[in-house]
């Protein structure tokens, strides 16, 4: 599923959280064993905390109190969140090769043109009213939930007050906790409210605050459904990639051969990504795509984008392997989650379903 590190300025709590999730401080160390966190009495007196920031926030009495009414904590999300793997400095980084080969398999490219095919109409209104590609929504769906075949099946408010009374990333989870109960109040049914451990739920895995921001109703019904409506799902992912920046017209990247010669001590970037910094790290120095052509790089299927098009240049698996050249767009990807062999997943898929 997904990565990344920490909060943003503009808190992309969809990337952040997951992000936290995965590459977030060293588990436990400093924390106290599960088994003593689950002591009811504080666990409820918790939860009286998280209500009246729900209050000061403006959710009604009536969903505070149907929502958080028997809550319990669930030892189970922080035994899941402690044995993520950790992913700091110090870790080796896997090839690519082989995750690309489970996420761009057979299955899920073959599920990815069932629903371009099958949902012409969709695809044409989400391409017109977001200009973000069908394909590339759909690589995300398929990557988020397979075309919604998994979305999870933890209580959701349980689980973010879970994760909030654990401590590790406090303001995080409670303000998601407050989000889910906003969503109550403009009319989510709580009994809609599950999905991963980790607090992303419907389709596209948004967290709460999220589907807040950017969920649509794309067939016109009134409600924003994520979790059954087809229409609904691909316009809510496209107008998170609208609202993230994502440029009609440019393509996300595409591989490419690289001379063994090519001079990459020029390459390396100097800037340093105020976020998920590592990911950033990985790619080098902006050119044109006139200056990669020169540079003797050769596109591996199809053509060049245009001259004038800005890309950097990841080789994951190293130099004599393909490497990718990735536009502004790619960043977009990175934006709903930020992890290299996430976006190049989804960019590959896109490639592989309107292929
Ligand atoms: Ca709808």
């Amino acid at each position: 599923m997904v990565m990344v590190s920490q909060l943003v300025q503009r808190l992309r709590i969809a990337t952040a959280a997951l992000a936290a999730v995965v590459l977030g401080a060293p588990a436990s160390a400093q924390y106290a064993p599960v088994s003593q966190l689950n002591a009811d009495t504080g666990f409820q007196g918790f939860l009286q905390q998280l209500g009246g920031k729900a209050r000061a926030a403006g959710v009604s009495e009536a969903t505070i109190m149907r929502v958080t009414a028997g809550l319990t904590f669930n030892p189970r999300v922080i035994e899941l969140d402690r044995t993520q793997p950790g992913g700091g400095p110090s870790s080796s980084i896997p090839a690519f090769a082989p995750y690309y080969r489970n996420h761009v398999d057979a299955a899920r490219i073959a599920g990815g043109r069932r629903v371009y095919q099958s949902a012409g109409n969709d695809i044409a209104m989400v391409e017109r009213r977001y200009g973000v590609p069908g394909a590339i929504v759909l690589a995300i769906w398929g990557h988020e939930s397979n075309y919604g075949s998994y979305t999870g099946d933890f209580d959701l408010p349980r689980s973010l007050a879970t994760l909030a009374y654990e401590g590790r990333r406090r303001d995080l989870f409670a303000d998601e906790f407050v989000a889910a109960l906003k969503m109550v109040d403009r009319g989510v049914p709580r009994s809609r409210l599950t999905g991963s451990w980790a607090g992303a739920f419907g389709n596209p895995q948004f967290l709460p605050s999220v589907y807040l921001r950017v969920a649509q109703d794309g067939d016109g019904d009134g409600f924003a459904d994520i979790w059954n409506n087809r229409a609904d799902t691909l316009a809510s992912i496209a107008n998170y990639f609208r609202d993230a920046g994502w440029r009609p017209g440019e393509p996300w990247g595409l591989a490419v051969g690289v001379p063994a010669g090519l001079d990459r001590g020029s390459l390396v970037t100097t800037l340093v990504s105020p976020r998920c910094p590592q990911v950033f790290a990985r790619h080098s120095k902006w050119r044109t795509m006139r200056e990669w052509r020169a540079m003797g790089l050769v596109p591996r299927r199809g053509v060049w984008p245009g001259d004038t098009v800005q890309a950097t240049l990841i080789e994951p698996d190293g130099q004599g392997s393909t490497g990718y050249l990735l536009t502004g767009n790619y960043r977009v990807i990175l934006d709903y989650n930020c992890s290299n062999f996430y976006a190049l997943s989804v960019g590959l898929l896109a490639d592989e379903i309107s292929r």
